[in-house]
Order: structure tokens, then sequence, then C-alpha cells
């Protein structure tokens, strides 16, 4: 397959052949649990290779296009079939490129099942509408289209879930893919390519380039030929790739960061409440878009809440994601890793209290690689950089509030919208929740992380670029719409 096995690199995937880039440089992907450990290397690839995967792209388009969607679905639940089978290995090379758990891991895989069989079943779904026409005898209906060639830009904190619920729609609507997956997880993502070339994918349908964001990422978005770009990462990274995608008039959507509040209400289920805030902060070691990082608590249930909350912090074990005891893995990256230090001391520094964590764990099965505990901070106030700045890592603020109305200012006080939750058992109050909460997830009871395949998923404000993903909001983004007028001829 792609890997020259001597050195473990996994090269680039252009017109269905695997390719080295031109530059013959590479990129070393190490072990976040032990940085010494190099788990392979991917392609360097530079703007020349970038524009020939497009050209085959576009090249591959018509005869893409002019399958049947039931066809092309096909496609789709064979790559399923390959994925769920291959699982373990994929969730194993996901762990050691990324760090989080092998239960996370293998939840992802699986979950990039559940999305391919739900796309794949979508060819067989409505693609458009008849209208009554204001002459009689006239039909008037829609039909939607591919857009064209796809850029795809995925993160690298779900390198498994995140391309295949991008790739999965952008192909079953016809349009043809070129894929730049996060340097820290290339490898599953050659496994993700791997999976459709095995499935028999035609040529040049979907193409795979390595490579620096930078480079590669910038340069998709800026390319000519690319007709909309999908992208998930942060919120600078999702501006720039907005306005290069503008200038060429291509499609865009963006999904970015989050800051994600819960509310704990007086009448709450106190033990169900603290698990989910502890949940919702903590899994993937706090490294989902969606993970909860602010908690406002009814001072009536504050102490409670917090008592129960640092007992189930302090509960989970850190330690290498294939461990099947442990709770949190390392953080992806040294970089990560500083970022989340930076933030912690910057809570500290600016007087909120510690209630657990804290430190980066040292001892001699932490050294090698970048693991920080769950943390929580209590006396946090509304103004601290630890509120208001998405950190990305195990880190929760409790803050106390007298009322619901002033907790519900407080979560709306952001310029993040994507997720949040409230704990109560009372109606009315969840429903004004619903009303005037301002992000486009709305948990009634629930973590604020997660996803189902077949719900739109997305942000308001700077969360994302105001569209949404996967179920039918897919169709959205991924096809264009033609309204087509039959006039008979008597
Ligand atoms: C989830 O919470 O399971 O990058 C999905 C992210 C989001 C996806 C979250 N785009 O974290």
């Amino acid at each position: 397959m792609q890997t020259n096995v001597e050195c473990l690199s996994y090269l680039n995937y252009v017109n269905g052949q695997w390719q080295a880039a031109s530059s013959g440089q590479m990129i070393d992907i190490h072990n976040p649990a032990n940085k010494d450990e190099i788990i392979g290397r991917i392609q360097a690839s530079n703007l020349e290779d970038l524009d020939h995967a497009v050209a085959i792209a576009k090249k591959a388009l018509p005869t893409w296009r002019n399958l049947s969607s039931v066809e092309r679905g096909n496609f789709l639940h064979r790559t399923a079939d390959i994925l769920e089978k291959n699982a373990d290995e994929i969730a194993e090379i996901a762990t050691k490129e990324m760090g989080k758990i092998l239960r996370e891991t293998k939840g992802e895989v699986l979950r990039g099942v559940a999305i391919l069989r739900y796309y794949a079943q979508e060819g067989m779904r409505q693609i458009g509408e008849v209208l009554p026409s204001s002459q009689k005898q006239n039909i008037l209906l829609t039909k939607r289209v591919p857009v064209g060639v796809v850029g795809v830009i995925s993160p690298w904190n779900f390198p498994i879930a995140i391309p295949i619920w991008k790739i999965a729609p952008a192909l079953i609507y016809g349009n043809t893919v070129v894929f730049k997956p996060a340097s820290e997880t290339g490898i599953s993502a050659a496994k993700i390519v791997q999976a459709f070339d095995e499935a028999g994918l035609p040529k040049g349908v979907l193409n795979l380039v390595n490579g620096k964001g930078s480079i590669i990422g910038q340069g998709l978005a800026d390319h000519k030929d690319v007709n909309a770009i999908s992208f998930t990462g942060s919120n600078q990274v999702g501006k720039q790739v907005a306005v290069s995608a503008v200038k060429h008039g291509a499609k865009y959507q963006l999904e970015m960061g989050g800051k994600n509040p819960v509310i704990i209400m007086d009448d709450a289920d106190i033990e169900h409440a603290a698990e989910l805030t502890v949940q919702g902060a903590m899994k993937q070691t706090g490294q989902r878009c969606t993970a909860t990082s602010r908690a406002y608590v009814h001072c009536s249930v504050y102490e409670r809440v917090k008592e129960l909350v640092v007992k189930k912090a302090n509960s989970l074990k850190v330690g290498n994601g294939v461990d099947p005891t442990v709770d949190l893995g390392p953080l992806a990256s040294e970089q990560q890793m500083n970022t989340v230090m930076n933030y912690i001391k910057k809570g500290k520094e600016d007087g909120a209290s510690l209630l657990c964590g804290g430190e980066a764990l040292k001892g001699e099965q932490y050294q090698s690689g970048y693991f920080v505990p769950p943390t929580v901070f209590e006396n946090v106030t509304h103004d601290m950089t630890i509120v208001r700045e998405e950190i990305f890592g195990p880190v929760l603020g409790l803050i106390k509030v007298n009322s619901f109305e002033e907790a519900l200012e407080m979560a709306n006080d952001t310029i993040y919208g994507l997720s949040a939750s409230i704990f109560t058992k009372d109606i009315a109050r969840a429903f004004k929740f619903i009303d005037e909460i301002e992000t486009g997830l709305v948990q009634i009871n629930g973590e604020t992380g997660g996803a189902e395949p077949q719900a739109p998923f997305g942000g308001m404000k700077d969360s994302s670029s105001q569209s949404r993903e996967q179920g039918q909001a897919a169709k959205e983004f991924y096809t264009t719409m033609k309204t087509i007028t039959i006039t008979p001829i008597p």
C-alpha cells in the first residue's frame, strides 16, 4: 500500500496512486504520549503537488458526477465496511498520533462508519422539489447539482470523524475532493483514504495532499479551481480561509472554536449535572470545540456541585491512551501543552483559585509525554482570560450565580456560540434557555459535546460561518441548485 516500510513514510494519494511529494521532504509524526517515538512520516508537499491534485480532481468530476447517486452510495457503503473491519488498527494509529484514549478513537472510527452509511443512503433521497408555476401547463422544479471540486481541511482532534463528515457528503452529491488533513494526524488520514481506495473509488475522485497548513491549506483555499472549501480548525485560520475563498468566488464553510457553558440550577439532578459537566470538560483531554469550559452554578447548590466535580475530576486517570485503564490521554503536542499551561498560569495570576490539577504531571511515566491533569478553577470572574478565550485543554472554571437570568447573560457574553447546556427540571426555564441561548447546539440536561450524523452541527457567532454540517444540512453546502421550467409545446 502506501508505505515505504523501512522508514514508514506515508505517501500522498492522487489520481488513484500513492505518490511522494515533489519536494522530497517529509514531516515526522511524534507520539504525544512518548515524544521520542516517531510513528511515521508524511509528505511535505508543495504548491506544484497541490496544483496537480486539483487538476486531477477537476478532470475526474464529469465521470463521477454522471454516475447515479445510488451508484456513488455503493462506494460509501463499501468504504464503511472496510473501516469497520479495520477499526481497531485505525483507532490505535489515531491514539498514537494525537493521544486520545483508544475508547475515544475506536468510537470515532465507528462514528465515521455511521456517517458513511448515512450518506450512502442519502443517494436515495430527495434532490429537488416541484413547485406550482403561474403558467398552469408548465412544470417548475428544482434540482440539486454538485458544486465541483471541494477542498477539505480537517483538524487533528477528530482525525477520522471530521474528514469523513466532510468527504462523505461531498462525494455522495457528486463532487470530487482534495483533502488536506492536519499534519499531526496525516497517517489516520492515509488510512481513511486507503479504505476508499480499497472500496474501488474511481481514480481522481478523492485526493490526499499532506503538507504544511500555511502552504497546502492556504493553497487549497486560494486555488481558483476549488469551488468550495470546508474547514474545521482555529478562528484565526478559518477567517483567512474565508477571505481567500471569497476572492475567487468559492463557497466556504467554517467550523471553529467554542467556549461552551453549562448552567446548573438549584433544581437540577446534581449528581448527573456534575458528572456530565466533568465529562464535557475532560473527555479527549478537553480538546474538542464542543468541550465544556465554563460552569455557572446556582449559589444554593454551589458547594455540593463543587465537591462532586472535584471528586470526579480527581478520579480520572491520566496516562498513555493505549492503556485501557486510562481516562485522559496526553495533549496532542508540545505546542498544545504550552498553550494550555500558559492559560492555567494566567488563571492563577488573575486570581482564580485552583481546586485540582494545574501542574503538568511529573514522574517517570509522564516525563516523555504532554500530560496535564483535569484542572478546575473557582473564584473565576467573568473578565478573566480563562473564561473568555478557548483553551482546548482539560480546564474548567466554576462561577457562582444568584439566578438563571444572571447565568444566561454571562453564558451569552462571549464571541463564541457553539454549544451550551442547562441542568434543570423546570420546563419553562428549559424553554427560555432554548430560545435565548446564542448557540447552534443546545442541550437540556446533557453534555455540551457530541454529535449525531443525521443532525445538523454548527455554531453561531464566531464559532462558525453560520453554515451547518452533517444531516440534511450538508446538502446546502455540497450542492448548488438549478431552477428548471418545462414548457410543453402544444
Ligand atoms: C463532538 O463533540 O463529538 O472539532 C464533535 C471539534 C468539533 C466536533 C465535535 N468540530 O471538536
